[in-house]
């Protein structure tokens, strides 16, 4: 199996050139079903460690089937497999230009959940136009065991993310571990709760806002992964699903960029267009760095071949 590793802000990407389980074909949300039911320990055995590592998203590459596509592909992370992934599509087009599959300019990207277009200014710097994005809920108080009750806005951005905003807990790095612990619990209190998405989706990605202390940077955001991981990177898609949120709340105009820090201080550059049915197609634009091309080996002799699951 050959991959590729690279990082975004930080938050790592692993591209699955070959060797990944056989999905067959027809449309890829089907395909990513097959991955996430028939594939599991395979697919978690490329992401865990020993031979991943915390925090990392893989990327299935898989044959589109618009043709007009450059690839498809389907993003996993060690718990769940994903609708979309925007640190992982910045990932990919920075792997896919460094393998010289594609140069500078526009491109086309098929996901589980539509097409996505990224716009490559150069071997780093990507433009990622997600699919659209929306927010179905507002002020939503919610109890959490231990941390009183939390208030949030629901929104989806390829995936489905609870967006609370100011956080309760101060988002910086010294914090990371309490961050970790109440977002965790605040996951659990939506999912007890009954509380899903308007398509039946799991609530598995929570977002914390704060002020950043730099200047000229709009929030610094910490969003929990369903992995238990925080996003190093401010996280594409819930970069996607706050916009829809700022745009519902009319606090940010169309077309009027904005910079999104991460807990770890990586940024994102953010703006969004109007969709015609309420939501909105957000841009964003990071930066990736290739950091290895490997061949992974599973030698049956290996007792964690299949990774370590506690
Ligand atoms: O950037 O969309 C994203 C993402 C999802 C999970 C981790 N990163």
């Amino acid at each position: 199996m050959h991959v590729i590793d690279s990082h975004t802000g930080g938050e790592p990407t692993r591209v699955i050139l070959d060797g990944g389980p056989d999905l067959g074909s027809g449309p890829l949300a089907e395909r990513a079903r097959r991955l996430a039911t028939d594939h599991r320990d395979a697919y978690r055995a490329i992401i865990l460690e020993p031979r991943g590592q915390p925090a990392m998203v893989c990327a299935l590459l898989v044959p589109p089937v618009d043709p007009d596509c450059v690839t498809g592909v389907i993003y996993f992370d060690a718990e769940a497999v994903l609708g979309m992934c925007g640190h992982g599509t910045i990932g990919l087009a920075a792997t896919l230009f460094h393998l010289g599959r594609i140069g500078t300019g526009p491109q086309r990207i098929e996901t589980p959940v539509g097409i996505v277009t990224v716009d490559v200014q150069d071997a780093n710097t990507v433009t990622v136009t997600n699919i659209e994005s929306r927010r179905i809920a507002s002020d939503i108080p919610v109890e959490v065991e231990g941390f009183g009750t939390i208030t949030g806005d629901l929104a989806y951005g390829g995936n489905w993310f609870f967006i609370v905003d100011p956080a309760p807990v101060p988002v910086t790095s010294g914090n990371i571990r309490q961050l970790t612990d109440v977002t965790i619990a605040l996951r659990e209190a939506l999912k007890a709760a009954g509380i899903r998405g308007d398509d039946g989706g799991a609530i598995d990605h929570v977002i914390f806002h704060g002020p950043s202390d730099r200047p000229g940077i709009h929030s610094r955001n910490f969003v929990l992964c369903p992995d238990n991981a925080y996003d190093r990177s401010p996280c594409g898609t819930g970069s996607s699903a706050r916009l829809a949120c700022l745009a519902a709340r009319g606090q940010l105009a169309e077309d009027t960029e904005i910079v999104q820090e991460s807990v770890i201080g990586s940024s994102y550059r953010l703006s969004y267009r109007i969709a015609s049915n309420g939501g909105v197609f957000p841009k964003i634009t990071g930066q990736a760095h290739v950091m290895a091309e490997s061949r992974l080996i599973f030698d049956p002799k290996d007792p964690f071949r299949g990774g370590i699951f506690l």
